[in-house]
Formats: C-alpha cells, sequence, structure tokens
C-alpha cells in the first residue's frame, strides 16, 4: 500500500513538474550600436546638468524614434503603464554598492536600461530571485520584456553572465520557464493573462527566480537590465 502511494505520489509530482511550460521569446528588438547608445548616454547625462541645445536635443530625439527599445524605455508613448503600476521591486540578494553604482532589485524596473539588478549571491546565483508586487486593482500582464544581462556596452554584457532560464512564479506557484536568447536584443515572452484589474481583489506577486545562466568572461554576477511589462485593460 506504502509503495503504491509513494509511486503515485512520485508519478504526481513529476506530472506537475512536466506541467510547468517553456516559453521562447516571441519578439526581439535590437539595441542601437555601442556608439549610438553612448551618445544617447552623453546626451542623457548632459540633459541633467543643463539645458541642452536645440540640436542636442533633437538629435536625441532621433535616436530614441530610431530605436524601439529606447522609445519603449524613453518615448513617453501610450502603454501598459498608463494604467499599470508596479507596487514594488524586491531582490533575495543584490552586490554591494560601488562608487555611486547600485545593483539593487529595483534597478531592473527604472526604465534606465544602463542601471542593473547583480545578485549578489555566491557563483552565479542560481536560485536568487527578484519579486514584482502589484494591486489587486492593477491592469492585467500579458507579456514579460526582458533586457538581459548588463547591456549598456557590449563589453559590460560579455564580461557578466546573462539568464539563460528564468522560472516564474504567479502567486507562489510555477507558471513557466522563460528560455532567454544569449543577445542584447529586448525579449517578450507572453505569459498569458496575469493579475485581476480588480479594486476588491488581494495584492498579487510575480517572482522570477534564475534557473540557469550563461556565463560572462570575467565576473560570476548575474544581471539584468530590465524586467518590465505590457498587457491589457488600459486605454
Ligand atoms: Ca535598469
Amino acid at each position: 500500500m506504502r509503495t503504491i502511494a509513494i509511486t503515485l505520489l512520485s508519478l504526481l509530482a513529476a506530472t506537475t513538474i512536466a506541467q510547468v511550460r517553456h516559453i521562447a521569446p516571441s519578439q526581439t528588438y535590437k539595441l542601437p550600436t555601442d556608439a549610438v547608445l553612448a551618445e544617447f548616454d552623453r546626451l542623457s547625462a548632459a540633459s541633467q546638468s543643463r539645458e541642452l541645445t536645440s540640436a542636442e536635443a533633437q538629435r536625441m530625439e532621433q535616436i530614441v524614434e530610431d530605436n524601439a527599445v529606447l522609445t519603449d524605455l524613453y518615448g513617453g508613448q501610450c502603454s501598459w503603464y498608463c494604467g499599470g503600476v508596479v507596487d514594488t521591486v524586491t531582490a533575495t540578494s543584490s552586490l554591494p554598492p560601488a562608487g555611486k553604482n547600485t545593483y539593487i532589485g529595483q534597478n531592473a524596473h527604472d526604465f534606465d536600461h544602463t542601471s542593473v539588478w547583480a545578485e549578489g549571491a555566491d557563483g552565479p546565483g542560481i536560485g536568487e530571485s527578484l519579486t514584482y508586487e502589484f494591486a489587486g486593482k492593477c491592469p492585467r500582464i500579458t507579456t514579460v520584456n526582458i533586457l538581459n544581462g548588463h547591456v549598456k556596452s557590449e563589453k559590460a554584457w560579455r564580461e557578466n553572465n546573462r539568464v539563460k532560464q528564468l522560472k516564474v512564479y504567479y502567486e507562489g506557484k510555477p507558471l513557466a520557464i522563460l528560455d532567454l536568447k544569449d543577445t542584447r536584443e529586448q525579449q517578450c515572452f507572453e505569459v498569458g493573462t496575469l493579475g485581476y484589474n480588480d479594486e476588491h481583489a488581494p495584492k498579487w506577486q510575480l517572482r522570477f527566480e534564475i534557473v540557469e545562466v550563461y556565463k560572462g568572461t570575467k565576473y560570476d554576477d548575474t544581471v539584468i537590465s530590465e524586467l518590465s511589462f505590457d498587457g491589457i485593460d488600459v486605454h
């Protein structure tokens, strides 16, 4: 009897594991070249301390307009974020700050391609995770967009680990494994319709756990530059 029960439990466990589906990116979007990115970063930094000349402002606008990823981050166009709000982003660990750079979880959701979350565990950070929390009334999510690795430059991207598999937990239960490509392109994953869009619904969470990584050439730290969303119930 006991053997039968254990066999049944094993079968059930195997079925549960098998049910976590793998999702490949449905679309990818290229970043501009490093030269254009560096020009954009220079102009962006200058705009913090002085008014840009009209030629500089025009150039900056043009760079944003010409590049889908930058349009997404800096274009200020209509998106899920017109109604969607992420209440908190927390990480299980992060690297300590170095100079003015921090590596906290919120950096993965600050609409800045140069700032990153870097896990702070020993080794590549398998099992480390980011948790995003939403209010019940938050519009529903259908898509997860990821800039994988330290995308600010080809050099930083190569030197640090990138995520190969990211396990998504929806309300604490495994939902899917995102199979990330080893690319600096923005990767978009269709995850189904998540959330409530209901002011009476409770708060809810998505957790993203590092399962496997692509190795960097210099550092054994796994990095995500941006993890953001698209969805419905807005406009
Ligand atoms: Ca960022």
